[in-house]
């Protein structure tokens, strides 16, 4: 029987009332006193900050963002309709949106999730955040992201839908990123036009490594290796937590695992990881090996 971890999550929620300032904030719930919560936005970020605390902690053993135990910081309301939700190195932040093409930024597991795995990302293997090792580290924070989601709504690979993002951007046909389909999340959007992901290495997108060029495409072709983890997430089949969240996480948190790291590394690794955790010709390796063959990397 497994030691129950003596572990316990910390967290605080602020509100910076629509304001940049994050030092005149007010502390609206933490763990301490777990005062009642009005704001929509404050109960988000509080079920879905448990919701990532629980599936690292429960799954990994993991002790919080640093495996050290830090205090989960939440800051909602940022800003005036912000339309973005961002890990600052600290502490995460998340904007209401502007109400007409997006809605706050918490209303989303997986965005909360991945914006935490941000956390994560940075102090393990800290991925550059541009061009491959930057559309890794989003990849990685999508695909926890992701499985943050399903398991709290018990969701099996074929239950989900694979959307990142499905609230938050408005609209029932609508929705950030798909990871099975990449490139469909949103088509002729008002607004946003086409989803640019490419699903596979013969798309990928060399964009300069500039703000308006998303870093090198950061956002953009994380479409591949999140695109190989849905096919080796499915072939696999069950709850992708349960084995191909696995080997992820073994990679993620492999010291191997370079900060300028490209897809053909992370392609590897998760090889050999799934070779170490279910086998040398065992199904999962043919899965993780089929996952990266259909993304063609
Ligand atoms: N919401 C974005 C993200 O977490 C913010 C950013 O561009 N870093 O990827
Ligand atoms: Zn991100």
């Amino acid at each position: 029987l497994k030691k129950p971890s003596k572990n316990k999550m910390q967290m605080e929620v602020y509100d910076c009332h629509q304001t940049t300032n994050l030092t005149t904030a007010d502390l609206i719930w933490d763990t301490k006193d777990n005062q009642k919560v009005t704001s929509v936005a404050g109960k988000n970020v509080i079920r879905g900050g448990k919701a990532s605390w629980d599936f690292y902690h429960d799954l990994f053993d993991r002790n919080s963002i640093d495996n050290r135990g830090l205090v989960i910081k939440q800051y909602v309301h940022y800003d005036k309709g912000m339309d973005n939700a961002y890990w600052d190195g600290r502490r995460m932040v998340y904007g209401d949106g502007d109400g007409i093409v997006f809605s706050s930024f918490t209303s989303d597991i997986d965005v909360i999730g991945h914006e935490l795995t941000h956390g994560v990302t940075e102090n393990e293997s800290n991925l550059d955040y541009a061009g491959q090792p930057g559309a890794l580290n989003e990849s990685f924070s999508d695909v926890f992201g992701m499985m943050i989601k399903q398991r709290y709504y018990n969701q099996d690979v074929k239950k989900s839908n694979w959307l990142i993002g499905e609230k938050v951007l408005i609209g029932p046909k609508y929705a950030l990123r798909s990871m099975k389909a990449p490139g469909t999340a949103y088509i002729k959007h008002p607004e946003l036009g086409d989803d640019p992901q490419p699903a596979t290495m013969d798309n990928y997108q060399d964009l300069p490594d500039t703000e308006n060029g998303d870093w090198g495409g950061v956002h953009i072709n994380s479409g591949i290796p999140n695109f190989a983890f849905y096919v080796t997430a499915f072939n696999i089949g069950g709850y992708a937590w349960e084995k191909a969240g696995r080997i992820w996480y073994a990679v993620l948190t492999d010291s191997n695992l370079k900060n300028d790291a490209g897809f053909i590394d992370v392609k590897n690794l998760t090889v050999q990881h799934a070779e170490k955790l279910f086998g040398l010709n065992s199904s999962e390796v043919k899965a993780v090996t089929q996952g990266w063959l259909e993304a063609k990397v």
